[in-house]
């Protein structure tokens, strides 16, 4: 099992970087990297710190670490929206996107130092990376609390990471797609489109992410049609500040002012549960009733108040943990469902890792190795794919994915 993991982040590695998958995602995508850092730590901590690395190596002069970083070695078409659809490039001279993904690289830093203390040490790994990554906390606690309520938003549904999830449905309806004709998808020439966003949902996406482009990426001057706070993206900034913590303190810099945010973020975080979840707050639209994965991952948030209810729900019928596969990403009840959809339904391999990673932080530790088990065992019935169905557990998307090696890598260490 731990040959069948290290052989996929070895086949996906480029050099410098992990793809997280060789034929749909052929590129260096950020919160992949930050779930392969965490893996392949266990194969060489070195390699782990060159990926998050080089993810800062695209880091723009606003402090935002964009959701792609395109491989100049990959021809310009086998990705859309590619480079020429984004036109972005660092002052480094770095093509990339111009949107963002979740916050996990502080906490992937420092689990790959702490991976092998005294050579990270010696590489001077964390005071390279600790100012970069202030400066991504810090660009998304100004320019992206749009809210004015101290939580960050996403204003593409890409940005969630969790691209279409049906709590976008809404503040997606209220985008005028474009035209079907005016772009060529690629993800279908490499899995099932049964398995896919539909075309009415990527229309909408590239509209979205054509009006930021249009003006140059700018927070403050963009109309953003697409503007919410999603639970996840904010409860992985909490872990990320508790990680920025660890970090100024191996450094020996004073990190209060990391704990500091970690609590304002979190009694914001607060607002956002409603029912024994945590729902998305649309800041355009009416509030968000689908309950998604991203309401349960807030169980990664030390000390979280509402952690005990939030046990209660993903317990119950809506997430079936312990008696479905892994963690569904929407609830089971819910009447947008669809168990092979992408987003919809299926249980992913990093989500359950998020979720493990709570349930071990509180304590409930049957509950985690159950799901350490059900990790380990689909990541090698199905050739590491990019997520299954929760009801059989049969492979959905990619195979031989690398936040799925990385993950289940991790969990047999
Ligand atoms: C896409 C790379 C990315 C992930 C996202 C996932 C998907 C890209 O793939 O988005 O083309 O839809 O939703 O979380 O980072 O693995």
């Amino acid at each position: 099992m731990r040959q069948a993991a290290e052989k996929v982040l070895l086949g996906n590695w480029t050099g410098h970087s992990t793809v997280p998958s060789r034929s749909l995602y052929p590129h260096q995508w950020s919160w992949d990297s930050a779930f392969i850092a965490i893996g392949l730590r266990h194969l060489s901590p070195r390699r782990a710190q060159v990926e998050l690395e080089s993810l800062l190596g695209s880091q723009w002069s606003d402090g935002r670490i964009p959701h792609i970083s395109f491989s100049p070695a990959v021809a310009r078409d086998a990705y859309f929206p590619g480079p020429d659809f984004w036109q972005a490039t660092t002052t480094g001279g770095v093509e990339t996107s111009g949107i963002i993904q979740p916050p996990v690289h502080a906490l992937a830093a420092w689990l790959t130092h702490q991976a092998d203390e005294q050579e990270s040490v010696r590489r001077g790994f964390l005071p390279r990376v600790y100012p970069k990554l202030v400066a991504w906390h810090t660009y998304l606690r100004t320019r992206r609390d749009l809210g004015g309520r101290g939580l960050v938003a996403i204003v593409h549904p890409w940005e969630s990471g969790m691209d279409n999830s049906p709590a976008w449905d809404a503040a997606l309806a209220r985008v005028t797609p474009a035209p079907l004709d005016s772009f060529t998808r690629r993800d279908t020439d490499h899995a099932s489109p049964g398995d896919r966003p539909t075309d009415l949902d990527y229309g909408r996406y590239v509209q979205l992410a054509a009006t930021y482009r249009d003006h140059a990426y700018d927070d403050a001057t963009t109309p953003f049609q697409f503007a919410l706070e999603d639970p996840a993206f904010n409860a992985l900034l909490i872990a990320s500040e508790h990680a920025l913590a660890d970090i100024a303190e191996a450094l020996d810099l004073d990190p209060a002012h990391h704990l500091k945010a970690a609590d304002e973020l979190t009694a914001a975080l607060g607002e956002l549960f409603a029912d024994g979840l945590f729902h998305a707050r649309d800041l355009r639209g009416t509030p968000v009733t689908a309950g998604t994965i991203s309401g349960l991952i807030p169980l990664i948030v030390p000390g979280l108040p509402q952690a005990a209810e939030l046990l209660t729900t993903a317990r119950g019928d809506r997430f079936g943990l312990g008696r479905v596969h892994l963690v569904p990403s929407y609830d089971l009840t819910g009447p947008a469902f669809e168990r092979g959809r992408y987003w919809r339904g299926p249980s992913w391999f990093n989500t359950a890792w998020l979720i493990h990673r709570g349930l071990t932080t509180l304590g409930e530790q049957q509950h985690a190795d159950q799901l350490r088990d059900d990790v380990l065992k689909l990541a090698e019935s199905t050739d590491f794919a990019e997520y299954v169905d929760p009801y059989d557990g049969s492979p959905r998307g990619a195979q031989t994915f690398s936040w799925t090696a990385a993950v289940a890598l991790d969990l047999l260490s």
